[in-house]
């Protein structure tokens, strides 16, 4: 599979980080397919986090992802999905290997910069959240 989602989180988007991640997602070799600022409301983020539904943690998580824009996308790289979660680095950046987006811009296990799907049929449904049929016709 050669595609997978990200998502640049509001704390990096309201830290100007947008850019860098960005940047940083190039210079690791993936191609940005499709891209845009959206604001998610509080039933999509509910809405994709939902197998996170019964974690102590999901209120807070649907209200930090809320919070402010966000850059979902789709990249394009050979073994999209483990390459870009090996890049973006463990979800607490306190043990994100050394030059992962997370270690260089994550602030807490909440607070991470960016979201990678996990798996490549997560990948399929979280890009179709974002992205619809015509735009991805284009891929
Ligand atoms: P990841 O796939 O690395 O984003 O991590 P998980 O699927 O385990 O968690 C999904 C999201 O839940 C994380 F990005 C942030 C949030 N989370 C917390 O807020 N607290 C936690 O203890 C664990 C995860």
């Amino acid at each position: 599979m050669k595609h997978t989602l990200a998502i640049i989180k509001p704390d990096a988007v309201a830290a100007g980080r947008a850019g860098a991640v960005l940047a940083h997602l190039e210079e690791a070799g993936f191609r940005i397919r499709a891209l845009r600022m959206t604001r998610l409301n509080p039933d999509q983020a509910e809405a994709f986090y939902a197998v996170h539904r019964e974690r102590p943690f999901f209120q807070s998580l649907v209200s930090f992802m809320t919070s402010g824009p966000v850059v979902p996308m789709v990249l394009e790289a050979e073994n999209a999905v483990p390459r870009l979660r090996e890049v973006i680095g463990a979800t607490d950046p306190a043990e994100a290997a050394e030059g992962t987006i997370r270690a260089l811009y994550a602030e807490s296990k909440e607070r991470n910069a960016i979201h990678a799907s996990d798996s490549d049929e997560n990948a399929r449904t979280e890009i179709a959240f974002f992205f619809s049929r015509a735009e991805l016709l284009a891929l």
